[in-house]
């Protein structure tokens, strides 16, 4: 693995990496020095501290065109019936058993789990132009990006979510007084101008096409992962051009920003679209990703062509999913090895063990009615490692 090269003192984390390379030129074997309680660069260095999303209080997410696009079919017109009660005791119970278990494992594995507050997210909230119920805080991938000691709060286009971010604020401050660098994006207006009324999702054969327009800046955070220096992206209906390029600047040069191109139909986050497993190492999604089509930097990775899903035939899952087929990619690595998979996905328990991973199956479909499964379900607050450059 090649160290980063030392090029732009300044930071934290080159100094530290600069640090650490001057120790072990003198043969010197000292653990890399780790002063802020967030630091992470990438998806799979060893894991320490992590937050894990909540499902008390969760509302179904308020009627509007971007959270519809989002949610076709059968679920679709479910959660149109149901927008804005409180989620089912039923499917809150069934979520929070598998939900309880998941933090349980990350526990026995040495790792430290953090949470929201609890929050009645049904409370109705509005800005000048409109007004909504909130949502859920079960998915912390999707509202807050970390990169090295940095968690930037993202302008996310639904407006159900505009206010997710507060539940996180007290362990926020709590990562600020220790250290940590903390933004929050320009918060958008979401007026009727960042919609394209005229949207509707492309037809089989019809190029992609996204609901928003670039009014201004907006993205969601799990439309971004991270591989040290370099961050890949898919626009969506969640990530505009100039959410894009708002990150691009902020993040400066130390950082390289690609895109990539998805072609599912209904763009919304990169984790089922590609995920890095290690450094090398990427799993894709092949409805979504033509592998000619990757940024000319990918292709010196090792590409895992990801197994079709194991088809889910329980009527009650399929119903209240949020989510598209593809969470069986929805994994969270602990470290370069050991991946945790949802052990009804046999297929993809077979393909990591096959590419030299060791799976750890734990169950969660339950949680697709809240956002997702475990990549969704968690953000990496602190990984061992330094910022460094794999390609
Ligand atoms: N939030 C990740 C889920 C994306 C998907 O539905 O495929």
């Amino acid at each position: 693995m090649r160290r980063m090269k030392v090029s732009s003192p300044g930071t934290l984390n080159l100094d530290v990496c600069a640090m650490d390379m001057i120790a072990q030129s003198f043969g010197l074997n000292i653990a890399p020095h780790q002063t802020c309680p967030v630091n992470s660069h990438n998806e799979w260095d060893p894991l320490e501290e992590v937050i894990v999303g909540r499902l008390e209080g969760a509302t179904l997410p308020s009627r509007h065109p971007v959270v519809s696009c989002n949610v076709p079919g059968m679920a679709g017109r479910f959660q149109a019936l149901v927008a804005g009660l409180h989620y089912p005791k039923i499917m809150v119970e069934r979520a929070q058993r598998e939900l309880d278990g998941f933090i349980a494992l990350l526990q026995s594995l040495n790792i430290t789990v953090t949470r929201p507050e609890p929050v009645d997210h049904r409370k109705r909230f509005g800005t000048p132009e409109w007004s909504s119920r909130g949502f859920c805080n079960a998915c912390p991938r999707d509202s807050m990006l970390v990169i090295g000691d940095e968690i930037i709060e993202t302008p996310m286009a639904w407006p159900c979510r505009y206010f997710e971010t507060h539940s996180y604020r007290p362990i926020l401050k709590d990562y600020f007084r220790r250290g940590a660098r903390w933004t929050a994006a320009p918060r958008p207006q979401l007026s009727d101008d960042l919609y394209d009324g005229d949207y509707h999702p492309p037809r089989k054969g019809e190029p992609v096409t996204y609901i928003l327009t670039e009014f201004e800046p907006v993205f969601d955070a799990a439309d971004f992962i991270r591989c040290g220096r370099d961050l890949f992206v898919i626009r969506s209906n969640v990530t505009n051009l100039s959410g894009i390029t708002w990150l691009r600047r902020h993040l400066g040069e130390t950082y390289r920003i690609h895109e990539i191109t998805s072609r599912c139909p209904n763009p919304m986050h990169i984790d089922t679209t590609i995920l890095p497993l290690g450094p090398g190492k990427l799993l894709i999604n092949p409805d979504y990703i033509d592998i000619e089509q990757l940024p000319p930097i990918l292709k010196k990775w090792d590409i895992l062509v990801a197994p079709e899903p194991d088809p889910i035939d329980d009527l009650f899952l399929k119903i209240t999913s949020l989510c598209g087929k593809w969470l069986n990619m929805n994994v969270l690595t602990i470290d370069e090895k050991r991946v945790i998979v949802d052990q009804h996905h046999k297929g993809m328990i077979d393909a990591l063990e096959r590419w030299g991973f060791e799976p750890i199956p734990c169950p969660f479909l339950h949680y697709a009615a809240f956002g997702g499964a475990f990549h969704c379900a968690t953000l990496d607050i602190r990984r061992r490692g330094t910022l460094q450059n794999y390609f």
